[in-house]
């Protein structure tokens, strides 16, 4: 299924009124404050968040799963509706692929069908957080870190096979996340399994082609309880360091202990200039895996602060770091559920570029505590929505991609394609 031009542009004529004058109105508001709502706008199209494969699907919990209807069942059809995100929003120009469940059998096949539809091939993820049909050696107690060297070998080959599979596509990133761990006291040796997990990530890190990186995801807890082997930013900033300038760190908002300052995370990252990336999603208690903003946007908004700053200082654009959203859960239909997370990704950020900084440097060097959170919370109560509708009309997207997807029912032609009952491969 395709979304046509013509249908998107029909839909906006209906909306561009109402559209026209809130932009005009938020224009000559910031023009007051000396800020170019045209320049905002061009920054917000730039911006392109990568899509997993794995987020297409209804997620599940370990209770149950509750899988939706018309799901994608095939490597092609993940591509078609990452194709259908972005041609609504125009910002959802890249798809992330997970290895196994992803593996193209047909490499320049889908090349030609993601550019059909201007996707490119974001960071593959590497998986040996579960055993795979076949497989020799069990990744039960680990993997990069276990303490045999046959399943590290395992581990380690898969990694270079994905690597093998995104440069077929096109990509130009590996992503580890290991679930590596333990679920008791006394169980590993956290030494060992540091310089185990370094040895391994070290012949990986050699397998990379030139011009690629490998990202380091880590995360505080789970599925092991006791103690996880790249349990925070931290660790994983040390590995970085340790294999070299091709590796960098992944933030994934969810894979916090609570109440983590992940903007402070995000400054420092930046600083050293070792931040890949992120992982954007919501969470109340954990790695929630919610919808992006549906629970801390103001947490997301200042994240972007940081961010926004970090680029300026690095003099690099949003093109210099890869961004995808980690998200899959129950209860919604995946693709209206990926179209808010973009729309509240974009939000925070037009938000964070907003922000008058140079007035913010000048209330800190006063001390000036109370201006300063003025200054911030000023930007966070701006509704910048007309920016960011206006950032998608420009690019040829939906002034409203969630009312479209709606009124041309494209789940039901979805239905209609694939069936009622389909399970997205993998999960
Ligand atoms: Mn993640």
């Amino acid at each position: 299924m395709k979304i046509e031009q013509y249908r998107i542009d029909q839909h906006n004529e209906g909306l561009l009124g109402k559209h026209n004058n809130q932009f005009i109105f938020l224009k000559e508001q910031l023009g007051e404050q000396g800020i170019d709502a045209n320049a905002i706008v061009k920054t917000l199209q730039a911006f392109q968040v990568a899509i997993p494969s794995w987020a297409l699907g209804t997620g599940g919990t370990r209770f149950g799963r509750f899988s939706g209807a018309g799901e994608p069942g095939s490597l092609e059809e993940k591509i078609e509706d990452v194709g259908l995100l972005n041609a609504l929003n125009r910002s959802s120009g890249s798809i992330s692929l997970h290895i196994p469940w992803d593996i193209p059998k047909d490499a320049d096949a889908m090349i030609q069908l993601a550019s059909s539809l201007d996707l490119k091939f974001d960071a593959v993820n590497s998986n040996t957080f579960q055993d795979q049909k076949n497989q020799e050696l069990s990744y039960k107690y680990g993997s990069l870190s276990h303490v045999d060297p046959k399943v590290r070998k395992q581990a380690v080959d898969h990694n270079i096979e994905v690597i093998k599979y995104g440069k077929e596509l096109g990509s130009k990133a590996l992503s580890i996340w290991l679930s590596d761990g333990s679920c008791f006291p006394g169980q590993s040796n956290f030494v060992k399994s540091f310089q185990n997990t370094l040895e391994s990530l070290q012949e990986i890190y050699a397998a990379l082609p030139e011009d690629w990186k490998v990202f380091v995801e880590y995360k505080a807890y789970e599925p092991n309880f006791y103690s996880t082997v790249i349990q925070d930013w931290g660790s994983s900033l040390l590995f970085c360091q340790k294999l070299g300038p091709k590796a960098d760190v992944l933030v994934d908002l969810g894979h916090h202990l609570p109440n983590a300052n992940i903007e402070q995370i995000v400054a420092t990252l930046m600083m050293e200039g070792r931040l890949a990336g992120f992982h954007f999603n919501d969470s109340k208690y954990g790695d929630d895996d919610l919808t992006v903003g549906s629970i801390r946007p103001y947490m997301l908004f200042l994240i972007f602060v940081e961010l926004v700053e970090g680029m300026k200082r690095a003099g690099k654009g949003s093109d210099g770091f890869a961004w995808m959203i980690d998200a899959s859960h129950n209860v919604k239909d995946p693709l209206e559920d990926l179209l808010q997370s973009v729309e509240a990704i974009l939000l925070s950020y037009a938000q964070a570029l907003i922000l008058d900084s140079k007035k913010l440097e000048i209330a800190r060097g006063e001390n000036d505590v109370v201006l300063a959170q003025q200054l911030l919370q000023n930007a966070f109560r701006t509704d910048v929505r007309p920016l960011v509708r206006e950032a998608m009309l420009h690019s040829g997207g939906s002034l409203d991609p969630i009312g479209l997807f709606r009124d041309l029912k494209v789940r039901n032609g979805l239905i209609a394609e694939r069936g009622l009952v389909t399970v997205a491969t993998g999960l």
